[in-house]
């Protein structure tokens, strides 16, 4: 890598060094002129309807792709990448047979939430905006938001290479990573040698994924990605409900698959940690408020808890024990909720386990009521449960 040249305030070294100490592995520096190729992807990809209707930088895609955007008199873009801990090997086995009944049943939380890493990233942003600002530059912490691309940034400022699997991957630091940025009016040389590809041959992400959602392109198709379905309204698609599993919150399966990853390594600087791992009985016994407070640091569609016991649901119905009590005791609360959202999901659980008696014993009045959408009675069509009056 040649020298980084800062015009006036601190040198890159130290900011990089500023940014190692509060959070963050590496650092690096690029140009804030629009990012045409990636703008080009994401238009692409909103055409197709491979989006899936997200927003996110799929809301304002020029917005997105132009850094100069972000701040005005914008000169540089720091690109910093924060490194977590990979689930360790044995939970990745567990995780792959993911279809195994346990007792209790429990649902899996993807690696980048089971501790809190966006802090650290954002903390090791943070000081190097502040080393900035001190030196009287201007400098604004960006991060997972919609204003900006960040894998695309952080592939232009030669931290890694965007896989198959569309993950940003460093070559030494691999993909078990969040990005941030920091853009600033400090004029620093930019230094934007990519990284090549190193897929290669290799299609692993794209042949594993339990659903198909990747090409042999690497181009993603929303629609089918574990990931979002998890976070989207409405049902959860009837036909990725079995491929589903045990995840409850996000799907790492494509990075666990990836050869470029090798062994999980311990991080430097350790991050708040949480759980991995969701008792689903408990989860579905919760309140609405209790299931906020615990969970509201996910992305949950319109903050509805609803859409938590939709999914949890989901997982019971593929990990559940039909011979747990427990298990029977929530499905049966679940079948008498007022949502019909989670109604109907309680039927498919319950029949997938092969408890559909505790469907047909209910008043179809009951099941049936307030359910503008459809939903419940759908359910019930799909698995030739008869509608009223026949339910008895
Ligand atoms: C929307 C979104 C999602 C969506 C869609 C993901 C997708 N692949 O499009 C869903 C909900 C599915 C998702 C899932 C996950 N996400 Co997400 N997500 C985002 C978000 C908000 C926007 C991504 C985006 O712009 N997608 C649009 C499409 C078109 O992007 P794309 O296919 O990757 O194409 C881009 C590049 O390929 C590039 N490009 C294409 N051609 C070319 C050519 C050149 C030359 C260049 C330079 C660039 C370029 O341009 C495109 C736009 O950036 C970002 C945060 C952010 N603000 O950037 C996080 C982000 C991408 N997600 C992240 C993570 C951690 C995940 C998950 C691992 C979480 C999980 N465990 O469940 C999964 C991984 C699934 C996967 N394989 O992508 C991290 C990725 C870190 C990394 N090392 O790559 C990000 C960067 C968040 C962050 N700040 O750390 N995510
Ligand atoms: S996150 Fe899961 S579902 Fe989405 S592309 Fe990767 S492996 Fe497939
Ligand atoms: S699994 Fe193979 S193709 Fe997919 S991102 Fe990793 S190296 Fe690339």
């Amino acid at each position: 890598m040649s020298e980084h040249l800062v015009a006036w305030g601190p040198k890159f070294e130290e900011l990089k060094e500023i940014g190692r100490s509060a959070g963050l592995d590496d650092l690096a520096v690029t140009g804030v002129e629009p990012i045409i190729e990636a703008r080009r992807a994401i238009e692409e990809r909103k055409a197709l309807g491979l989006h899936a209707g997200m927003t996110f930088t799929y809301g304002n895609p020029v917005r997105a792709t132009d850094p100069s955007q972000l701040l005005e008199g914008a000169q540089s873009l720091l690109v910093g990448i924060r490194r977590y801990e990979a689930p360790s090997t044995n939970i990745q086995r567990n995780r792959q047979a993911s279809h195994k009944r346990t007792s209790p049943a429990a649902g899996a939380v993807a690696a980048y939430v089971s501790s809190d890493e966006y802090k650290l990233l954002r903390e090791g942003l943070n000081a190097v905006a502040a080393r900035l600002e001190e030196s009287g530059a201007k400098a604004l912490v960006v991060m997972d938001d919609n204003r900006l691309v960040d894998r695309a940034v952080a592939s232009k400022s030669g931290l890694g290479w965007l896989g198959r699997n569309t993950m940003l991957i460093h070559p030494q630091l691999g993909s078990w990573t969040v990005i941030g940025s920091v853009v600033t009016d400090a004029s620093i040389q930019e230094d934007s040698n990519r990284v090549v590809d190193e897929c290669g041959a290799c299609s692993r992400c794209s042949v594993e994924c339990p659903t198909g959602a990747i090409n042999n392109f690497g181009v993603l198709d929303a629609n089918r990605c574990l990931a979002w379905l998890l976070q989207t309204k409405g049902v959860f698609p009837r036909n990725h409900r079995i491929a589903l599993g045990n995840r409850l919150y996000g799907c790492d399966d494509c990075q666990v698959v990836c050869p470029k990853n090798g062994e999980p390594q311990p991080v430097a600087l350790s991050a708040p940690q949480r759980e991995s791992d969701v008792d689903l009985v408990e989860l579905l016994d919760s309140s609405d408020e209790e299931l906020i407070a615990r969970y509201g640091h996910w992305y949950i569609p319109r903050r509805r808890p609803e859409y938590l016991r939709r999914n949890a649901l989901v997982v019971l119905g593929n990990v559940g024990s039909s011979s747990e009590p427990e298990v029977e005791r929530v499905l049966q609360a679940a079948l008498d909720s007022p949502s019909p959202l989670v109604r109907s999901h309680a039927i498919w659980a319950a029949c997938r386990l092969g408890k559909t008696n505790l469907v047909e014993n209910r008043l179809s009045g009951s099941l049936l009521r307030d359910d503008p959408d459809g939903w419940v009675a759908a359910e019930l069509a799909a698995w030739a449960i008869p509608p009223a009056p026949d339910i008895r």
